[in-house]
């Protein structure tokens, strides 16, 4: 079964589903959505996903929303189909997976996201971002960052020597921290943080995704 992607291939949330399934090895379609039209917020897509936002899949009669949803459900399906496992075996290894997730989800990304917003996003849409929110985040960031730097002094990836959902959930928003001039240097400063980022977005699977882009 081809799994139908809704969604706009630069946009970071589409791109972690994205990322896990060309990993994964799975087929997939990808449905644009226009994001600068709005396309998300008409009713017959909000019967995708009630909050009007992108990634929705649809996998036959299956649908579900919210983009680490669906990595682990694609995640957790493969591996019980004895493919590849990117959730790690013991209920410890996966505890870990769902740590670094949770670290990512509530510790890091909501910093990148408001950077990128006031950095990226507000300025192409003709509007001036708040520059001492940005300061104040990125302090919060370096904090962060600091964390991740003393585990990855420790083990390969963030749940220990295998690359799990964990580092892959990671790639679409640090990918966008990296292209800010300002802002790549919290990555590049810290030597095993560097190193894992060089790591994770150099895997084939990333770069197919960056390549859906163009
Ligand atoms: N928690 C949701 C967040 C989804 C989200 O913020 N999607 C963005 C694209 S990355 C979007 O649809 N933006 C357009 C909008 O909010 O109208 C997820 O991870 O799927």
């Amino acid at each position: 079964m081809v799994v139908k992607v809704y969604g706009a291939a630069y946009a970071s949330c589409p791109q972690r589903v994205l990322a896990c399934l060309v990993e994964l090895g799975m087929e997939f379609e990808l449905i644009p959505m226009d994001l600068e039209l709005g396309e998300q917020k008409k009713p017959d897509f909000l019967l995708r996903q009630p909050f009007g936002q992108v990634p929705a899949i649809e996998d036959g009669d299956f649908r579900l929303f919210e983009s680490r949803a669906i990595i682990r459900y694609y995640a957790a399906k493969c591996a019980s189909d004895g493919g590849i496992n990117l959730l790690g075996n013991t209920l410890e290894e996966k505890a870990l997976v769902d740590q670094w997730l949770e670290v990512e989800v509530n510790n890091y990304n909501p910093l990148i996201y408001t950077m990128v917003l006031q950095l990226l996003i507000l300025p192409r849409k003709g509007l001036v971002g708040d520059m001492e929110l940005v300061r104040d985040y990125k302090g919060k960031l370096e904090k962060v960052l600091d964390v991740y730097e003393e585990r990855l002094s420790k083990s390969k990836y963030l749940a220990g020597e295998r690359y799990t959902i964990a580092d892959l959930s990671h790639l679409s928003n640090t990918r966008f921290l990296m292209e800010e001039g300002e802002m790549e240097d919290l990555i590049k400063r810290r030597k095993n943080v560097y190193t894992w980022w060089m790591g994770i977005s150099s895997r084939p699977s990333w770069k197919k995704v960056m390549e859906l882009q163009h």
